[in-house]
């Protein structure tokens, strides 16, 4: 199968750059102009994409607002949906997610089926990706919202089973996920064991609060490291500098 002009430039650029820094802007914000300056400043500053969404994706002008900040910024604007209802035009491409480690088919199924046609019509470029939830100290809304049980933090086996086995499916990337604001990142051993045992493209995300932890997760293998909260709270230049260095490695 070709792969889409998307995935195939974030896997050209983790080739380049060893891993890819990713700044996650939360939809909500979206309904004034720190949306944008959000997107403008993690660009000049060396993010190599922008995520957007979350659990909820309440804003309607969704479209203009994407529209908006892609006449600015030259590094992809990828859609992260909650669920069907959040596939809305205007983005690069989507991560076309399945809550693996979770057991409630709603995640599972119920929402690609809802979602793919409308991905399709809109000739949306979809990069299959497998989410792991991986437990943290707190609860997470992901685990509220979904009703599933995140994969304990201590058996970074089960999540490479889980790894292994959507890659036997078809998928290409994997997401391993502590959950916004989470109190701790996903333990390195959970990349480790996903990294030795796959080909799939690893994004880590949840919880990474320092460049030197984003770091650490680079170097445990992971090819796309996602900032969102830290940001949220300092959106400094500075800071953000400091993620991309410590995160690109060529
Ligand atoms: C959430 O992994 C992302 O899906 C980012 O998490 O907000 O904790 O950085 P943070």
């Amino acid at each position: 199968m070709k792969l889409g002009p998307i995935e195939t430039r974030l896997n050209n650029g983790m080739e380049q750059k060893g891993a890819l820094f990713a700044v996650l802007l939360d939809p909500d914000t979206a309904h004034d102009s720190s949306f944008i300056q959000a997107g403008i400043r993690a660009f000049k500053n060396g993010a190599d994409l922008l995520l957007v969404g979350g659990s909820f994706m309440g804003n309607f002008n969704m479209l203009e607002q994407i529209q908006a900040l892609k006449e600015k910024v030259d590094i992809p604007v990828i859609l992260f949906p909650g669920g069907a209802s959040q596939v809305v035009p205007g983005f690069d491409a989507m991560l076309f997610m399945t809550l693996v480690s979770g057991r409630n088919p709603h995640y599972l199924i119920d929402e690609q089926v809802r979602g793919g046609v409308l991905v399709r019509s809109l000739k949306m470029e979809a990069i299959p990706t497998a989410y792991q939830l991986i437990n943290s100290d707190k609860r997470t809304a992901v685990e509220f919202i979904s009703g599933t049980f995140p994969v304990p933090a201590n058996k970074p086996k089960l999540s490479m089973a889980h790894s292994v086995a959507a890659e036997l499916m078809g998928m290409r990337y994997v997401y391993l996920e502590a959950g916004s604001g989470a109190e701790e990142p996903v333990p390195l051993e959970h990349i480790v064991y996903t990294k030795k045992s796959t080909d799939l493209k690893i994004i880590v995300g949840g919880g990474i609060r320092s460049p030197e932890v984003a770091q650490q997760r680079v170097l445990a293998g992971a090819q796309i490291v996602v900032i969102g909260t830290v940001l949220e709270i300092n959106n400094s230049s500075t800071l953000m500098q400091e993620f991309a260095s410590a995160i690109h490695q060529k």
